[in-house]
């Protein structure tokens, strides 16, 4: 039975990942960092499938030890600070943790074992100011945040381990990925949680920033199924990954407000409070290195995708409501 490390376990992807790889016979170790809330909502209803260590990717030592006591085969790198916008608010903090972070597990890795085979999330963030439509592996990197800079830090150093050490690092260079499990604060679950409050009755208007900023979206479930296949290939690479398809922020809240029988003009507010200093425009995968090489393919669509997001939150803010009602 091949074990698995992920750090980022109790995030989006991580919830996903851990799932997979189950299914597979995986045996699953979890690293999560020291909080004093429970971080486990994403994953509670596995939780005792899984093997839940404490670590830090701001702390060597403690890298250093999980691989020493669990000796993983394989190491998915999910953990970072992920919001683009706190990039600004807490820049240092961010690379530290999205960039230097992919260096101390690296590290870590080549120290304890470098046969464990390696995979770091890396980001379409690094296309940014796109200069080649649609992005390819081969595209040049232009961040606009400190995420996306972190984010090609990792990318390279990922690049450069497997080159110097040979170990057997992959990169993939994933478009944005959403499901009902999203943070609230990213605008597809923010769009969906806002269409559900408006629809019960608890709110009456959602504020988003810039409503023509256009995303590949895909469903984070497909996603992690790469991420797998990347680390099962016969040699360690650099993926894109996503749909070959883009969509605005309206379109978003168009389908998403229409799937409740709603027209979005008479409730989203656009407000510069949520303009970021410089905006990723547009963003469109080419994956067909991925579907080539990995046999990967998307099996939810753009509407599937917005539909499932809504009817999750429509769900839980109706279970809400009840429990407060009654
Ligand atoms: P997410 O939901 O924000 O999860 C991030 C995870 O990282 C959480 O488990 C978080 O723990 C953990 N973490 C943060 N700082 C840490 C630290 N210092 N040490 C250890 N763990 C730490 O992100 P996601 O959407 O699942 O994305 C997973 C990865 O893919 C991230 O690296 C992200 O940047 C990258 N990515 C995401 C997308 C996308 O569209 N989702 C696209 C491309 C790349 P807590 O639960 O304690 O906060
Ligand atoms: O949902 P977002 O915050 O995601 P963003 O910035 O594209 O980053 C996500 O995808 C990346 C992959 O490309 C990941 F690497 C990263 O970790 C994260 O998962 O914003 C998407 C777009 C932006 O252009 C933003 O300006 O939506 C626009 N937007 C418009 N109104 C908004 C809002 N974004 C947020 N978060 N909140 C708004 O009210």
């Amino acid at each position: 039975m091949p074990t698995a490390l992920i750090t980022g376990i109790s995030g989006q992807d991580g919830s996903y990942l851990a799932e997979f790889l189950l299914g597979k016979g995986y045996q699953v170790v979890g690293m999560v960092r020291r909080s004093s809330t429970s971080i486990y909502e994403r994953i509670e209803h596995i939780q005792d499938s899984l093997t839940i260590i404490q670590g830090d990717l701001h702390d060597q030592s403690s890298l250093v030890s999980i691989l020493e006591e669990h000796q993983p085969d394989e190491v998915y790198n999910l953990a970072a600070q992920s919001f683009v916008p706190t990039s600004w608010t807490q820049a240092i903090l961010t690379g530290e943790v999205t960039a230097l972070g992919v260096t101390r597990m690296l590290e870590a890795i080549r120290l304890v074992n470098p046969k464990i085979k390696f995979y770091q999330a890396s980001s379409s963030e690094m296309f940014g100011k796109v200069v080649e439509v649609p992005q390819r592996e081969t595209t040049p990197f232009y961040p606009r945040s400190p995420y996306g800079v972190a984010k090609v830090y990792g990318h390279w150093i990922t690049v450069n381990y497997r080159e110097s050490y040979g170990i057997f690092a992959a990169s993939g260079i994933l478009f944005n990925h959403e499901s009902p499990r999203r943070g609230l604060e990213f605008v597809t679950r923010k769009i969906a949680h806002g269409v559900a409050m408006i629809k019960h009755g608890l709110s009456k208007e959602l504020r988003l920033g810039n409503l023509e900023a256009r995303r590949d979206w895909g469903f984070a479930g497909d996603y992690v199924q790469a991420m797998w296949r990347m680390l099962q290939h016969d040699h360690p690479d650099n993926f894109v990954v996503g749909t070959g398809e883009t969509h605005s922020v309206r379109e978003f809240c168009e389908i998403a407000f229409g799937h409740v029988g709603l027209d979005y003009n008479e409730y989203v507010v656009e407000d510069p409070r949520f303009y970021r200093p410089a905006e990723v425009d547009l963003l469109i995968s080419d994956p067909a290195k991925a579907h080539r090489e990995l046999g990967w393919e998307p099996s939810i669509n753009f509407r599937q995708l917005v539909e499932m997001m809504v009817d999750a939150d429509m769900k839980r803010v109706e279970q809400v409501k009840k429990q407060k009602q009654g």
